[in-house]
């Protein structure tokens, strides 16, 4: 590594929600990285040589390589500053389980995204509506972000759902805040947010609407062929 590098590389995938977690917080942080993409559906052996499940994110220090988003996430949080965790414990506490809470609403995501027929994705669409309604009862009257004003951890794994979001609108499927006032001013900020603008690529939608449309799922086949 040259004397120029940066000591940390995230070891990313264009889409993947759970690398832009870890690049939202490094750029919350202002901590230098570079970033190297894999292709997933050809591991080069490299990345699995870092990566025991195979997985993006990874994190590459100068001598371990961390994986899994929440572990690189709480690795940051305890080596660099600023704060992005709650001070107190039990704050902390709550925080961290609405980022698993969000790690399972990604899941949910892609069981729509991949819904083989009418019935079942509009099972995972009633499933996530009412995940958003959860959420809307544990946001901050304050906002914008989750906990008021500042801009926390948990706020960096929403981020990448309501991009998704974005997608699924191109694709015909609206109206997903409707009633939650508090989700779509969460919504707007984050979108409106540096780091999580700077946490994907300039072609993101683009990239992502092509990959949305090789699913072979219901979505897939509503997908305007003239939007990719
Ligand atoms: N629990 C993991 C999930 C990461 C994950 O699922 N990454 C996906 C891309 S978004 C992946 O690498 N999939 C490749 C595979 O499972 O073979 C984390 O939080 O880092």
């Amino acid at each position: 590594m040259s004397a120029q590098a940066p000591p940390l590389t995230l070891v990313s995938h264009a889409l993947c929600p759970y690398v832009q977690r870890a690049a939202i917080v490094l750029l919350e942080k202002g901590v230098p990285f570079a970033r190297r993409d894999v292709n997933l559906a050809a591991k080069p052996a490299w990345f699995l040589a870092v990566s025991p499940l195979g997985k993006t994110p990874v994190l590459l220090t100068d001598n371990t390589a961390v994986f899994e988003s929440a572990v690189i996430c709480e690795y940051l949080e305890e080596t660099n500053g600023p704060p992005l965790h709650p001070s107190q414990p039990l704050d902390r506490a709550r925080h961290r389980a609405w980022m698993e809470f969000g790690s399972a609403m990604l899941a949910t995501v892609g069981g729509f995204y991949t819904a083989p027929d009418a019935a079942s994705l509009q099972a995972r669409r009633t499933e996530l509506q009412q995940r958003f309604t959860q959420l809307e009862a544990e946001l901050s009257a304050d906002g914008p972000y989750f906990s008021g004003t500042g801009f926390s951890m948990v706020d960096a794994v929403f981020a990448p759902v309501f991009r998704y979001l974005d997608a699924f609108e191109v694709c015909g499927e609206a109206g997903w805040l409707e009633n939650l006032p508090r989700m779509q001013r969460w919504r707007i900020a984050l979108a409106a947010r540096p780091s999580v603008q700077q946490a994907v690529a300039a072609d993101y939608p683009q990239r992502l609407l092509a990959f949305l449309r090789t699913r072979g799922s219901e979505l897939a086949r509503r997908i305007a062929p003239a939007r990719v």
